[in-house]
């Protein structure tokens, strides 16, 4: 018999993929996690039902969450990332042999643990001398850290169950306080296109621009994320994400990226008028 994993985007809508195979599936203190094999996508994860990352994809999603505001501090040491157990953005940061120390607070132990079996694409950095792991609330974490930080980047999962504290104003405000006077926060933002996401992704910037004095938001295009069309928030006390990108800095370090490139980086700001529609009330 025929498996496929379905996630609703909509009551409408549904996004399919047959499954080859069950590769795991659990019930954490948190959340459901799973994991499953596929011809399209390759290995993906989820949780609670709704999709994490993917074989094919992730790659989108993490060179954007990490290349954009690497490419505009010109000087990162000190690095927190907030959820992200699978690793993939400790293992895009762990490129830049000036990061110093990072730190990755998730909550829950599981998701590492099902992440370094099933997933090792995206944990190969997590054993990095320069890591360390939490295992805690976001939430509370960054309810201590003062002027610590040069980055934070915000992987939550969705606005709803363990994730939905990482939306709060609470949460905004005591990143801005954590992080040092040049500091930058990158967060994903949920999809813009339908229309109780959209609320999300309005309620977020609203929150957003008032933590920080420059509050942007970029897209990229990720096929497996309701509509495709997905959208990350730049925060920063000092930079502004194209007046401060440094394209001849980042393009000497010869990274190679798959989906990130400077050229894109400009491109990835000017977001469509509808989008520009319903983040203008807030800003
Ligand atoms: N960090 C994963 C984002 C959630 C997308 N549904």
């Amino acid at each position: 018999m025929e498996l496929w994993f379905r996630e609703a985007h909509t009551p409408n809508v549904k996004l399919s993929i047959r499954v080859d195979k069950q590769l795991y599936s659990g019930q954490s203190e948190f959340q459901r996690i799973d994991v499953f094999d596929s011809q399209e996508f390759g290995r993906f994860l989820t949780l609670d039902g709704y999709m994490m990352l993917t074989e094919k994809d992730e790659f989108i999603y993490h060179e954007m969450m990490v290349h954009i505001p690497m490419a505009v501090h010109p000087n990162v040491k000190d690095v927190l990332v907030i959820g992200g157990g699978d690793g993939g953005v400790v293992r895009e940061l762990c490129r830049y042999p000036e990061i110093e120390h990072i730190d990755l607070v998730e909550i829950d132990p599981q998701v590492v643990e099902v992440c370094r079996r099933y997933l090792p694409f995206t944990t190969c950095c997590l054993d990095d001398p320069r890591v360390s792991i939490h295992y805690e609330d976001g939430l509370r974490y960054v309810r201590t850290p003062v002027e610590q930080y040069d980055l934070i980047i915000v992987d939550s999962t969705d606005p709803f169950g363990p994730g939905e504290g990482l939306f709060t104003r609470e949460f905004y405000g005591n990143c801005s306080k954590a992080l040092r006077p040049d500091g930058i926060m990158v967060n994903q933002h949920e999809s813009p296109f339908y229309q109780e996401d959209a609320i999300a992704c309005q309620r977020a910037h609203k929150r957003i621009v008032e933590s920080f004095p420059i509050a942007k938001v970029y897209q990229a295009h990720i096929p497996t994320y309701p509509s495709g069309h997905w959208l990350f928030g730049f925060a920063s006390k000092k930079y502004h994400p194209l007046r401060d990108l440094d394209e001849v800095r980042w393009n000497a370090r010869k990274l190679s990226c798959k989906y990130y490139t400077t050229m894109l980086h400009k491109g990835a700001f000017y977001i469509p008028a509808y989008v520009e529609e319903l983040l203008k009330n807030v800003e």
